[in-house]
Order: C-alpha cells, then structure tokens, then sequence
C-alpha cells in the first residue's frame, strides 16, 4: 500500500476523478481510498511511484508521496 498526500480535492467530484486516474496508473491493483477530508489517496500494488504522482497532477491536484 502506498499513500499519497493529495492538495487541492474540495469535494466528491474531486475524489472521483483522482480515483478514476489512478485506477488506470500501471501497477495499480485497486485504489483503497481517496479522501478530500484528509487530503489523501492510497493504493495498492507496485505502481511507479512518478506515474501516480503525474496522474494526480495531471487532473489539476498537487501530490507528494507520504513516506511510511
Ligand atoms: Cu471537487
């Protein structure tokens, strides 16, 4: 599992569109959660970490990696 810190989701529209783009990240097994409250998203499987970053930032949120 990996978690991202996710800056910019205001609402549900926002979680699913971040969770529609990670969900087609390669390496992605399954999006666990998208939160706009926590301002985080957390996936599963062996993504390249950049490609979820671009993903993010690609549908106009900033990401940075949560180190666990
Ligand atoms: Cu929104």
């Amino acid at each position: 599992m990996t978690t991202f810190k996710v800056e910019g989701m205001t609402c549900e529209h926002c979680v699913r569109a971040v969770t529609r783009a990670l969900a087609k990240v390669p390496g992605v097994s399954r999006v666990t959660e998208v939160s706009f409250a926590r301002g985080e998203a957390r996936v599963e499987g062996t993504p390249d970490p950049g490609g979820v970053l671009t993903a993010i930032r690609n549908e106009g949120y900033e990401a940075t990696p949560v180190a666990s």
